[in-house]
């Protein structure tokens, strides 16, 4: 197995359908499902929305620090499976605040699995907090303050949710406030929305990693402006594919994007959800598009370089 890094992961995605149904149980939770057949008949999307509204539904479930913990566990060992030595997890605290799950535990929850994943997994992790781009502004700032004060052990914050009149900018306070904190940064752009976001979040927000990126494509100057930067985008193929970011695989913009010259990566973003896990979406990608060994060599040797590993451990995994 090709050792390769996870860069864009939300760990709330990896939650699957059994394990739904198991802290459903556990926590005394009904759901409005009858049984896993009911919820796996859910899973099918029109757009980033119609996920985003199943995704938060599904989050009731995640009450307790063991919670959060078990599907960090869950994650890490099948990631293990799929060849992933290093993993940037993201987390939504806002998304837990807003159900009364208070910080502590779905920070804490994930963090104390993290902690010892090397080890246990042989997967290097750090987490990064991911705002919620169709909340406010000062919502976004009340915890990342929040988070500071309580000193999480985040290694970055990143922007996720509803893309589209949600643009970087409304978001500059927050990332000048992690950027001060010495915090990494990375955001959600051009995944359904448009070229200019892109453009927005690596100027006014700092960012150093694009996610998704991939309708840089319809913007020649800014192609080429990533290219000259070696501006990492990580891509999701079997996401885009679900959400209908694209047609189909076959239509996806992965092999035009390495032709280029782009530094991108491929990644699972909502496991659970999206019909895979990294080694899936190369599978699908090798045998849909043709991907070459070659190419798979590249797309996870820029995943390795691309991440905020320390120098010692990418040198380990190149
Ligand atoms: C997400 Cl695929 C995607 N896009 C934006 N926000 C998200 N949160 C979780 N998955
Ligand atoms: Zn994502």
């Amino acid at each position: 197995m090709l050792p390769v890094a996870e860069l864009h992961l939300h760990i709330e995605g990896t939650l699957e359908p059994e394990l739904i149904f198991a802290l459903a149980e556990r926590n005394g939770i009904s759901l409005p499902y009858a049984d896993l057949d009911e919820l796996r008949a859910r899973y099918e999307f029109t757009d980033l929305q119609s996920f985003l509204d199943l995704y938060y539904a599904n989050m009731a479930v995640l009450q307790t620090e063991q919670d959060f913990a078990d599907m960090t566990r869950a994650y890490l060992a099948r990631a293990a499976l799929a060849g992933v030595r290093h993993a940037e997890i993201m987390l939504d605290p806002q998304a837990h605040l807003s159900r009364g799950v208070p910080l502590v535990t779905c920070v804490n929850g994930v963090a104390s699995v993290l902690a010892t994943s090397e080890g246990d997994y042989g997967i290097s992790t750090l987490l990064i907090a991911a705002f919620l781009r169709d909340q406010s502004e000062e919502s976004a700032l009340a915890v990342l303050e929040e988070l500071l004060a309580m000193q999480a052990p985040i290694a970055g914050i990143g922007l996720d949710s509803a893309e589209v009149g949600n643009p970087p900018a409304k978001f500059e306070r927050l990332f000048a406030r992690a950027g001060d904190a010495g915090l990494r940064r990375i955001a959600h752009a051009g995944e359904e929305g448009p070229p200019s976001y892109i453009i927005e979040a690596l100027d006014v927000l700092g960012v150093e990693r694009i996610d998704h990126g991939i309708r840089c494509m319809e913007d020649p100057e800014l192609v080429e402006r990533l290219v000259e930067e070696l501006t990492p985008l990580t891509v999701c193929p079997l996401s885009n594919v679900r959400l209908r970011a694209v047609d189909d695989m076959a239509g996806h913009p992965l092999p035009a994007m390495l032709a280029v010259g782009l530094n991108v990566s491929v990644n699972s973003d909502d496991p659970a959800y999206f019909g895979g896990y990294v080694d899936d979406n190369f599978a699908q990608l090798a045998s849909v598009l043709g991907l070459s060994e070659f190419d798979c060599v590249r797309l996870a040797a820029n995943s390795i370089r691309s991440s905020f590993a320390s120098e010692e451990r990418k040198t380990e995994l190149l």
